[in-house]
């Protein structure tokens, strides 16, 4: 396994021409190329925005949780091609005038309250947060034309868009307006699983996410494809159980995963040479955690085309509850199973006071 990605990983700082990067521009212009091609065989490519996002205030708790945070339910509303889009998000954040940094999660419950975040912590701890309910925005089964699916016309070439990118495209409108909100610094989006693999993909196409946290994303989220675990879920897996997350392309690769031009490292690259965090669960087989630690090692080059650290860490599989944080890329291997929980919410809310965000 050591030094596995060193043979056969595809080179993710090589041009067109087989030439090494060394500079930002060349990296800029590489970096163009990896999202078309994450687009057009992955993720499916993303319909243009039609406008920004306004939003709604439909209910005010002015003292949530023990009564330092204010609790907004929202109207978000935007144009598409077929006319306005509007969904809910619960918006939490501390009570005291000053501007935070802001996660958007993406979250599997409407409830404004729920097992996936501790929003009382989050807000004691001076941030805010806003959550999406992702079945607002489209059903997490095969109807790829539900709610925001059917906004926009298909091409049908293969290449349209899946239920991540949908789901991420959400997360980016729900960006155009917090960005309008006195209470918001910064932004960072969030995810756990299915929605880990949508906040990388929202976080690599849209740069206004000042951070991005990864949390047990797995296979086509973080992990890589090419040296995973015997347990681990694969390409071909998941395109057989949940085809509809992506374009019909990524199929392609179910039995030749081996001739992807990217692993998933390519992903993790886009989002240099902002912060990224990439959690795992140490007995989270499925998501495979230590393809998702060499995936980091992989994806680190990009930060230090920027002149900064990437990852900063060990090669060696994390222990349970390590983390490796002094870089911009942290990997974190929370103990414990396929969840998104207090702890990761405080590796990852300790990472951004330690970048002083
Ligand atoms: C699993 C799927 C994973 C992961 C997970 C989840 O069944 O195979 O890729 O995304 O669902 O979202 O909880």
């Amino acid at each position: 396994m050591k030094n596995y990605q060193m043979k056969i990983l595809p080179e993710l700082l090589n041009d067109k021409n087989g030439d090494q990067i060394t500079t930002v521009e060349a990296w800029e212009a590489r970096r163009k190329e990896i999202l078309e091609m994450l687009a057009k065989n992955e993720y499916g490519v993303t319909p243009p925005v039609y406008g920004r996002a306004t939003g709604t205030v439909k209910e005010v708790d002015e003292k949530c949780a023990s009564g330092q945070g204010v609790l907004e339910d929202i109207d978000i509303t935007f144009p598409t091609e077929k006319g306005n889009f509007t969904f809910p998000i619960h918006y939490f954040h501390p009570n005291d005038g000053k501007k935070h940094f802001t996660f958007v999660l993406l979250n599997f419950r409407p409830d404004a309250y729920d097992m996936y975040f501790p929003a009382e912590e989050i807000i004691d701890n001076g941030f805010g947060v806003a959550v999406i309910y992702y079945q607002h925005i489209s059903s997490d089964d095969a109807d790829l034309t539900d709610k925001l699916g059917g906004m926009f016309t298909r091409a049908n070439d293969g290449t349209d868009w899946g239920k991540i990118g949908m789901w991420a495209y959400a997360a980016s409108r729900v960006a155009d307006y917090l960005l309008t909100r006195d209470e918001v610094s910064d932004l960072g989006v969030i995810g756990h699983s299915r929605l880990g693999k949508t906040a990388l993909w929202c976080a690599a196409q849209d740069e206004r996410f000042v951070a991005a946290f990864s949390n047990c994303s797995g296979c086509s989220g973080a992990s890589y494809e090419r040296g995973k675990h015997p347990k681990g879920e694969t390409i071909k897996l998941i395109t057989n159980q949940f085809p509809y997350w992506f374009c019909e392309k990524y199929r392609e690769y179910a039995d030749h995963s081996e001739l992807r031009p990217f692993d998933q490292h390519f992903l993790l690259s886009l989002i240099a040479p902002r912060l990224l965090c990439v959690g795992s669960g140490s007995e989270d087989y499925w998501a495979d955690p230590y393809t998702e630690q060499m995936s980091c090692i992989g994806a680190s080059p990009a930060w230090e085309i920027y002149g900064k650290d990437g990852f900063v860490g060990k090669e060696e599989q994390a222990k349970p509850n390590e983390v490796f944080g002094d870089g911009n890329l942290q990997y974190d291997l929370r103990e414990g199973i396929h969840f998104l929980g207090r702890k990761d919410w405080n590796f990852y809310m300790n990472f951004l006071k330690e970048k002083g965000l």
